[in-house]
């Protein structure tokens, strides 16, 4: 089929069916444009929290998805590809997590919503890029807190907030690809352009940007400053959202390098793009692959994601 069947086939489905598209930034341009809320892991999972669809077709990878039917347990939750993952949810296997807590028993445990099911039923505050601040700085002084699975978000919100979190040792795999080396030579280029980076690159590409933020900020930093130019080191799937809201304005995607080799599809999250309009358009007819969840991971992993949702209303 053609982008415009697909098109008019999920709409007809998607009333049908009583069904909702929420889609990430992260996504190809032709799944947010058929979306009908497109948004950050926050945004996302408080649109799942209040849906009154009966089906949610989730366009991203699948602990998003998962964070949506923990919130609406009595809905389905369907995603294009069961097999999205995440480079930052492998990174933290829950087994190996018990026995890091167990060696700071004391401690509170703060974890990205980057993350498994599993892992947030062992954790006390979910945060996301836009609220992690917030929630960190909810914490009393004195309390230890172990800070789960980005490492680079934990040490750039150290940076900010002074704490001294124990932090695990994960990573994002597109955002430890932007090159501090890289980006500084496209910026000769371009002079007049404002770097603007995702807290979970490299301290590195941090100290270069301009400003920093979750890919909500960064959308919002590229409509209302008044700079023409950016180089954007986040998931390029975000591009698609700035160049609609700002036509007038100039986009570069920041330069990924691996192994000292400059990396051109780096930017592109492998498990965002697994997602493409066919998938989308089978799982939402066939009402599968589904998102399904024990009771008892639903009910454990519900609080720390209410706590943050309190926190940060
Ligand atoms: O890297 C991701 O998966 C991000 C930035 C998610 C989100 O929306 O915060
Ligand atoms: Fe995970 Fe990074 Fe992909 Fe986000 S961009 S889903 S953190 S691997």
């Amino acid at each position: 089929m053609e982008t415009a069947d697909y098109i008019r086939e999920i709409n007809r489905l998607k009333k049908e069916k009583n069904a909702v598209i929420l889609a990430h930034y992260y996504q190809t341009s032709d799944i947010q444009d058929v979306a009908d809320y497109i948004g950050d892991s926050l945004g996302l999972s408080q649109e799942a929290a209040k849906t009154e669809a009966d089906m949610i077709v989730f366009a991203g990878v699948r602990f998003m998805a998962e964070t949506a039917k923990i919130l609406s347990p009595s809905k389905k939750v369907v995603l294009p590809d069961i097999n999205a993952g995440c480079s930052l949810e492998e990174s933290a296997p829950a087994d190996k997590f018990i026995a890091f807590k167990a060696q700071h028993p004391d401690a509170v445990v703060i974890s990205y919503v980057n993350c498994s099911a599993e892992l947030k039923t062992l954790t006390d505050i979910v945060c996301t890029s836009t609220n992690a601040i917030k929630i960190v700085e909810s914490v009393p002084k004195d309390k230890e807190i172990i800070f789960a699975p980005d490492k680079n978000l934990g040490g750039y919100i150290n940076r900010v907030t002074g704490r001294n979190m124990i932090l695990w040792d994960g990573a994002c795999m597109v955002h430890e690809a932007f090159s501090a080396k890289l980006i500084s030579d496209l910026k000769e280029k371009h002079p007049n352009a404002s770097i603007i980076a995702h807290p979970e690159s490299e301290e590195p590409v941090l100290e270069l940007a301009d400003y920093i933020g979750s890919t909500t900020g960064l959308l919002k930093h590229t409509i209302n400053s008044p700079e023409k130019e950016f180089i954007v080191a986040t998931e390029s799937g975000i591009l698609h959202q700035m160049r609609l809201a700002s036509p007038d304005k100039m986009f570069h995607v920041a330069p990924t390098a691996k192994n000292g080799h400059a990396c051109i599809a780096c930017s592109d999250c492998p498990h965002m793009k697994l997602n493409t309009m066919e998938k989308l358009y089978a799982c939402l007819r066939d009402e599968s692959p589904e998102i399904l969840l024990s009771e008892e991971v639903i009910e454990k992993a519900r609080k720390p994601i209410d706590l943050m949702l309190e926190i940060s209303a």
